[in-house]
């Protein structure tokens, strides 16, 4: 971390700028199989249309995962304990920690980290007035890089990270090691990380989460074509591109897709990139793991899973790992 990335809102600015963000578009149309990175999505409208996403009755995540957490509050905050430095991947809107917050005893600080800058700035604004005997130290930043966090004032007695929303899932399996494994690093001997873990379930109320009857996950997606429009001065034309979702049983995963509804082309930077009709850019992946599938990827990382939470229908669970 570097004195020039601390900003005088008091965030930690190591989010990617254009040029990484145009590099990694290119790189992405340029493969055979053309694909963006989903932590993109996340522009301001993006955001916006993820918090209504969690309000879709098909989206049974957050209400899922809500309720496992008012049923085992208690048993995580004991967990937890007292002095815990809270680090938070992911944070978005920062409303998800607050019932956390809540319960936990005496929390020696919060670390919000996101890649999303204006929803990082403003959450991590109203947090601070909400909780003003709290240190909230936001970063915003891509949370598979490897940056220095800040320093707290007060010590801690240990360091748990909070990463629920199952955006483990928009990880790859080998890049969810890699970030476990990161994160077991961060945490040290005593530390901990509770998750949020999606599971394995029937396809059709899978199918339906990613492909709600509003439009919401559609306009979700078709929005990051909008953003390269924008940001990056490209000519995507988004009524020629339409929102695909599928669940893909032997790789575990749904698949977000932007299919082309015609042969056309796009121009970003200096290239000119081609598109058949029917040729589909894969925008996200969404794993959903079985309960022992995720403790052996968590294992491979330095973590053993202490407590696994779940509700009645085993569609979701939230777990406590402990670096081993
Ligand atoms: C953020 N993440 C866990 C969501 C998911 O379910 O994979 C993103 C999302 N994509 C479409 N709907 C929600």
């Amino acid at each position: 971390m570097k004195a020039k990335d601390i900003g005088r809102n008091g965030l930690f600015d190591l989010g990617p700028g254009h040029e990484r963000f145009l590099a990694e578009v290119l790189d992405g149309l340029r493969k055979n199989s053309k694909e963006l990175p989903s932590k993109y999505f996340y522009d301001e409208r993006g955001s916006y249309l993820f918090e209504r996403i969690c309000e879709l009755e098909e989206y049974y995540i957050p209400r899922i995962e809500a309720s496992i957490m008012q049923a085992h509050i208690r048993e995580m905050a004991e967990l937890i304990g007292p002095d815990a430095l809270l680090i938070e991947y992911g944070s978005g809107n920062c409303k998800k920690v607050r019932f956390l917050l809540d319960h936990l005893p005496d929390p020696a600080g919060y670390i919000p980290i996101d890649i999303s800058r204006e929803q990082l700035l403003q959450a991590a604004k109203e947090l601070a007035s909400v909780y003003p005997k709290l240190e909230v130290h936001p970063v915003c930043a891509d949370y598979l890089s490897s940056a220095d966090l800040p320093k707290l004032n007060r010590p801690a007695q240990r360091i748990v990270v909070y990463f629920p929303g199952s955006t483990i899932g928009n990880l790859d399996t080998v890049s969810a090691r890699d970030f476990l494994e990161h994160v077991a690093s961060l945490c040290g001997r005593g530390g901990a990380l509770l998750i949020g873990v999606d599971l394995k379930k029937d396809p059709v109320v899978l199918h339906s989460a990613y492909n709600d009857k509003e439009g919401v996950t559609a306009a979700f997606n078709l929005n990051l074509l909008q953003r390269i429009n924008r940001e990056l001065d490209c000519d995507f034309q988004l009524e020629w591109f339409q929102h695909y979702a599928i669940y893909n049983p032997q790789e575990g995963r749904v698949e977000m897709h932007l299919v082309s509804q015609k042969d056309q082309a796009v121009h970003l930077d200096t290239e000119t990139i081609s598109f058949v009709r029917g040729e589909s850019v894969c925008t996200e992946s969404s794993y959903k793991y079985r309960l022992d599938e995720f403790e052996q990827i968590a294992a491979a990382a330095g973590f053993k899973v202490e407590r696994a939470w779940t509700d009645m229908r085993q569609w979701f669970s939230v777990q406590y790992l402990v670096t081993r």
